[in-house]
C-alpha cells in the first residue's frame, strides 16, 4: 500500500476531488498555503494499492493544469527571495500541475 500527499493549486482541487469520487478513489483533502508563494494550494492524501497508483497518477495529470502565477503581495516579505525577483512586479512563477510524493505504508489500521 501506498501513500499519497497531492498538492495541487486552488483552482484545480474541486474537479480533482470529483475525479477521485467518480473513480473511488479514497482521499482527506486539506486546505493548504505554498511556503514560496503562500497562496492557497489543496493537499489530498490518499491510501490506495500499489497497483492504483500509476492510474491515480493519470487521474492528477489529466484534472490539473500548470500555470504562471504572479508572486503575491504577500511574498514581499519572503526569506530567501532577491530584490531582484521582487522588483519584476510582472515576473511570474510556474506552478506545476501537481506535486506528489508517495510513501510506502506501513501498516494500515482503522480502529
Ligand atoms: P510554493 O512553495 O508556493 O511554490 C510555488 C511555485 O514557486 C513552485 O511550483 C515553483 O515553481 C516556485 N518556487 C518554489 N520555491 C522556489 C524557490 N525557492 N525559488 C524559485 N521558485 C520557487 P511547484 O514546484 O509546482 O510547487 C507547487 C507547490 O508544491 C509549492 O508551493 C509547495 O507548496 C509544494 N511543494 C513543492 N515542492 C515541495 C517539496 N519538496 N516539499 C513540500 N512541498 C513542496
Amino acid at each position: 500500500m501506498k501513500l499519497l500527499v497531492i498538492i495541487v493549486q486552488d483552482a484545480d482541487a474541486s474537479r480533482l476531488r470529483d475525479a477521485f469520487s467518480h473513480n473511488r478513489v479514497p482521499f482527506t483533502k486539506l486546505a493548504s498555503t505554498g511556503g514560496f508563494l503562500r497562496r492557497g494550494l489543496c493537499t489530498f492524501v490518499s491510501g490506495i494499492a500499489d497497483d492504483r497508483v500509476d492510474p491515480v497518477k493519470r487521474i492528477i495529470e489529466q484534472n490539473s493544469k500548470k500555470r504562471p502565477v504572479p508572486p503575491t503581495p504577500a511574498g514581499a516579505d519572503m526569506v530567501g527571495v532577491t530584490n531582484t525577483f521582487l522588483d519584476q512586479s510582472a515576473a511570474k512563477v510556474e506552478v506545476g500541475r501537481a506535486t506528489v510524493f508517495s510513501l510506502n505504508v506501513e501498516e494500515f489500521i482503522k480502529l
